[in-house]
């Protein structure tokens, strides 16, 4: 095996003194200089899985919503979450090794490990639709050739899917299986859950998606062959900007990252007033809804209000099913989500709230210490997941009446409707869509619950980020010394200000988030901060 990834290695050789590392979103990058770090991660796909004793394990190519000159890689653990943390580290030692030194590192990795080369290795893998993609795919195929594992071939797919994928190619033929292992089956399985979810509603008006010309576009027009649209009641989709011809227009002047920065609708989109509308982003993990309203002009509805929605929804369904006292039911969010729904969650809706670092994989960690725990990031990536105890209450509790029955009938086809492996833009909208219909709401009424503090994010360019060090779920700053304190003194000058910064995991910058009573307060107060930590 040793020479066949010498010799494999050598077609993929690295960029000198480029320095890599597996962040937030696996590797990320313009695609020019990605050959060599795809190759490599195909390398740790095959010791991850000869570690786990031949469970498969995913990898995903795909920049998300990044410009379409860019691409990325990431590693998808076999129930479909995350890459394992410490494996980041190893996926970032090889990636930076010298093409000399690959297969000494390798072998290292596998001692170090007690990695048994005998045992059998099993990949899938997938990409979004971004031109440099098939190439990619040949580096990890080299790779996963040279290492003797068996794969799949899943060619294009959005994110999520492939997270589905992966957990029911380890679950399948057991108690725990997760679905059909095939495209098909995710399709079948969304479209079956939400018919049953839905007990024959519509939603009020129609719901426009921008799917950022990216691969949600044509997995969306796919899913609606099997869920009830326009006159079978259900819900009335119209798809926009879902091009994936035109390279790049790819995430361009679109997309829920697009929505979310900009705090405006797509150009292209042609909306009405009131009209509910959402953005994906380029793979589809992540949703944004928003509308104008005819007073105040464009609303957005981001990640928070998704939280916030499906948790008051969650949190009804399980006391009308009488299950209140026995679950628990929480809510995870970082420290960008906003005061406002913060402050709704625990005082109105009664629930906990947990917060956690930026990134994906620790709101779902937390998340899993909830019976339901719900997370979103306030860019709209998140999901619902339930422990096995939610699970088995939902199945096995004997409704005391009609209402009760219906209650955990719902609940039931909740618990399929969401994709619990991690945040999808497909699965979360027809929950959102699920939720209003139940609750006869337009977006105006979603928007009524709270009003959102004012408030503003600022990128600020710094010598060295790393100096930056943070604690309490990256609230409080611990260096550089001082700056907390002089931070602190500046808020309490603010009415309801509230203010932290934190260097970037995915960019060479600082963040500062700054929320205050009113608009020019949150604004000051921002670049108040900006020039502290500047
Ligand atoms: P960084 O660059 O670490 O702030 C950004 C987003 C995260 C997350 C990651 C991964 C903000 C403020 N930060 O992280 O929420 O989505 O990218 O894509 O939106
Ligand atoms: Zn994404």
């Amino acid at each position: 095996m040793d020479s066949k990834i010498l010799a494999a290695s050598s077609k993929h050789p690295k960029p000198v003194d480029h320095v890599f590392q597996y962040g937030t979103a696996g590797f990320r990058m313009k695609a020019n200089l990605l050959d060599s770090v795809v190759f490599r991660v195909g390398l740790v796909a095959a010791l991850r899985s000869r570690k786990l004793g031949g469970q498969t394990i995913g990898v995903m190519i795909t920049a998300s919503h990044n410009p379409p000159e860019d691409n990325g890689v990431k590693l998808v653990d076999p129930m479909g979450e995350m890459l394992e943390n410490s494996w980041e580290a190893y996926s970032t030692e090889l990636a930076n090794a010298k093409d000399e030194d690959v297969v000494k590192v390798y072998k290292s990795l596998e001692e170090k490990l007690k990695i048994n080369p005998d045992t059998a290795s099993r990949v899938i893998y997938a990409r979004d639709t971004r031109p440099s993609g098939p190439k990619l795919v040949q580096a990890l195929i080299d790779a996963l050739d040279a290492t003797g594992t068996e794969y799949t071939d899943y060619k294009l797919l959005t994110t999520p899917q492939l997270h589905y994928l992966t957990r029911c190619t380890n679950t399948e033929g057991t108690p725990q299986s997760y679905g059909d292992v095939s495209e098909k089956g995710y399709y079948e399985k969304l479209g079956k859950a939400f018919k049953r979810a839905m007990k024959g509603k519509k939603t009020v008006g129609s719901v426009t998606v921008d799917c950022a010309n990216g691969v949600g576009g044509p997995k969306l027009a796919e899913l609606l062959k099997y869920i009830p649209t326009g006159s079978d009641g259900g819900v009335d989709i119209k798809i926009i900007n879902d091009d994936v011809l035109k390279a790049e227009v790819l995430n361009h002047e679109c997309g829920a990252d697009y929505v979310k920065t900009k705090q405006r609708a797509p150009p292209s989109s042609k909306a009405g007033n009131n009209e509910r509308c959402c953005s994906y982003d380029g793979d589809a993990d992540r949703i944004i809804y928003y509308f104008t309203d005819p007073e105040h002009g464009f609303r957005l509805l981001d990640g928070d209000r998704i939280a916030t929605l499906a948790a008051s929804f969650i949190g009804d369904l399980a006391r009308e099913a009488g299950l209140a006292s026995e679950l628990k039911i929480g809510v995870v969010q970082t420290a960008y989500a906003n005061g406002a729904s913060t402050k709704y969650v625990e005082k109105t809706l009664g629930l906990p709230v947990v917060c956690t670092p930026t990134g994906v994989k620790w709101l779902h960690h937390a998340a899993t210490k909830f019976d339901v725990g719900v997370y979103f990031e306030a860019n709209g990536h998140g999901t619902v997941v339930f422990s096995q105890q939610a699970l088995k209450a939902f199945s096995t509790k004997e409704p005391e009446s009609p209402a009760q029955a219906s209650a955990l009938e719902t609940l039931r086809a909740l618990t399929e409707l969401i994709n619990q492996t991690v945040g999808d833009a497909l699965s979360d909208m027809l929950l959102v869509e699920t939720i209003l219909a139940h609750k006869s709401w337009t977006p105006k009424e979603w928007d009524l619950t709270y009003t959102d503090l004012p408030n503003r994010l600022v990128r600020v360019e710094v010598a060295d980020r790393n100096i930056f060090k943070t604690t309490n779920a990256e609230r409080t700053l611990v260096e550089p010394q001082g700056t907390q304190d002089r931070l602190d003194q500046l808020v309490s000058k603010f009415k309801d200000g509230r203010s932290f910064a934190r260097a970037s995991g995915t960019e060479d910058a600082v963040r500062v988030y700054a929320e205050a009573a009113t608009r020019s307060e949150a604004d000051d107060l921002a670049s108040k901060i900006a020039a502290l930590v500047k």
